[in-house]
């Protein structure tokens, strides 16, 4: 017990000397490439991929791809037998790098380990790995790490650290059996459940938690932290049963990597880390304080590779949602989950590619911004920089309004230009007691969202309400 309380206060003090007294400017020097940024790629992949979705014919009934070994209860060495089948010959993650970079995307952060336990990386802490447990053999996270070297694409690393369902003594989030299939035996595993934390297999009980994240989490972590070069985010994901002691163990690791990024998931809520992480959703102008924060969101309705999953956002509403993340000053972690092959989904390619799209236009409009000192504009949203003692104010019209009068409410400052974005033609504009009056071609050069630039002196008070409330953030709050 003495022995215990005297790592925690060491951990502790380390803790505290490698990041706590790191001072605001070191700070904003360590988070400045991910503000600028603003738009990333999620992978979720692992051997949940070879499943689909579908357990014996049965659709997984609730949540993404990825869970289906927790929901469908499949049992360890079944798991497992599917996990040895994984065999992703089409990974080309070079094209993945490069795909990201058409779209705009400036970092990657990808599972290295997702709830189930495997690692997509060569693994000395378990044999459950891509490289030892796989007829593939190899280490995806290392070619990956590569490709984003080559293309300078900054790379992160996603870890649940808590949540492991096939490494013996990881958590488990509870679910009932029925959110699987209809399981004749499902009362028996509820009740199973219900009585061991969660697990619904006996081969997961033959370790404690603490075994667990001595054994496993830490020196999986300590792998990624010093096997791959820079690493520029580790994204931790549900703190299930994550105690003080454990996560200062875990947190005292990122000093391998001095630049690193967090997020908030590493425990709650004592460990806030750098970053909030509202998950499949765009948190309101009054929610949004001083706290950097990156919302993540799938495309359809899975992280993992689901073949019945055809919800797919459109394109608009990705573009949109990208001006309406960067107009409240957070970054927009968008996910693709490829398939057991190693292929994106073409319906994901192609909505990338038309994001890149737009973006080679109007991404003026998005990186190194900052959120909208404007309140709530009926017709889109609003970014703006600082250039040379003036403000420049980048307005994504979704609504393009009919009768050629574009008002921007709040905006009684003189402009110094006023310009559509996209061939730079000036525009005629007056200050009303409105707000600043912008003439605009009866066309909208865009159909999604189209951008005017207004440059003003001086800087435009900030009328935006944030802070407010409370951010959600994760999907477990
Ligand atoms: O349980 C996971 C889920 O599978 C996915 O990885 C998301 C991504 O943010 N995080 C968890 C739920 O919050």
């Amino acid at each position: 017990m003495k022995k215990r309380i005297v790592l925690l206060i060491l951990t502790a003090l380390l803790f505290q000397t490698s990041f706590a007294q790191e001072s605001k400017e070191a700070r904003d020097q360590r988070m400045k490439w991910w503000r600028e940024a603003r738009f990333g790629l999620f992978i979720h992949w692992g051997p949940y991929a070879v499943w689909g979705g579908v357990y014996h014919g049965n659709e997984q009934k609730r949540g993404g791809a990825e869970w289906i070994m927790n929901r469908c209860k499949i049992p360890v060495a079944e798991y497992q037998q599917a996990a040895a089948t994984f065999n992703p010959v089409k990974y080309d993650p070079e094209s993945w790098v490069l795909l990201a970079k058409e779209a705009g995307m400036k970092y990657i952060v990808i599972t290295s380990k997702h709830h189930d336990g495997f690692a997509m990386f060569k693994s000395n802490a378990s044999k459950f790995n891509i490289a030892d447990f796989t007829p593939y053999k190899k280490d995806v996270l290392e070619a990956l790490a590569k490709a984003c070297k080559k293309h300078n694409m900054k790379l992160g690393f996603y870890y649940s650290q808590a949540q492991d369902w096939n490494n013996p003594g990881g958590a488990v989030s509870r679910k009932l059996a029925a959110e699987g299939w209809d399981n004749p035996d499902s009362a028996r595993i509820d009740a199973f459940t219900a009585a061991n934390k969660g697990h619904w297999d006996p081969a997961q009980l033959t370790s404690t938690m603490d075994e667990y994240i001595d054994r496993v989490a830490i020196p999986q972590v300590k792998e990624l932290l010093t096997n791959y070069g820079e690493v520029a985010v580790l994204w931790w994901d549900t703190p299930t049963g994550m105690t003080d002691e454990n996560a200062l163990k875990l947190q005292a690791l990122l000093k391998l990597q001095p630049n690193i990024i967090t997020n908030d998931r590493l425990k709650r809520p004592n460990f806030p880390g750098d970053t909030g992480t509202p998950e499949q959703k765009i948190p309101g102008a009054d929610e949004v304080g001083d706290k950097d924060w990156e919302t993540c969101m799938t495309m359809n309705g899975t992280w993992g590779y689901r073949t019945s999953d055809d919800k797919w956002k459109s394109t608009e509403t990705l573009i949109r949602n990208l001006c309406d993340i960067a107009s409240k000053g957070g970054n927009y972690l968008l996910n693709v989950g490829p398939d057991a092959l190693g292929q994106i989904p073409q319906p994901s390619i192609q909505r990338l590619k038309s994001i890149g799209t737009w973006m080679n236009i109007y991404s003026e409009a998005i990186y190194a911004t900052k959120a909208s000192p404007l309140g709530t504009l009926p017709w889109g949203r609003c970014t703006q920089k600082e250039q040379n003692g003036n403000t420049v104010l980048y307005f994504s019209v979704f609504d393009w309004p009919k009768d050629g009068i574009l008002l921007v409410p709040g905006l009684n400052q003189p402009a110094v230009s006023v310009k559509i974005l996209e061939g730079g033609a000036s525009l005629k504009w007056s200050n009303s007691p409105a707000g600043m009056v912008i003439k605009v071609p009866g066309k909208s050069p865009d159909t999604v969202a189209s951008v005017i630039k207004v440059t003003v002196k001086g800087k435009v008070s900030s009328i935006a309400e944030g802070g407010k409330k409370k951010m959600k953030t994760g999907s477990l709050d």
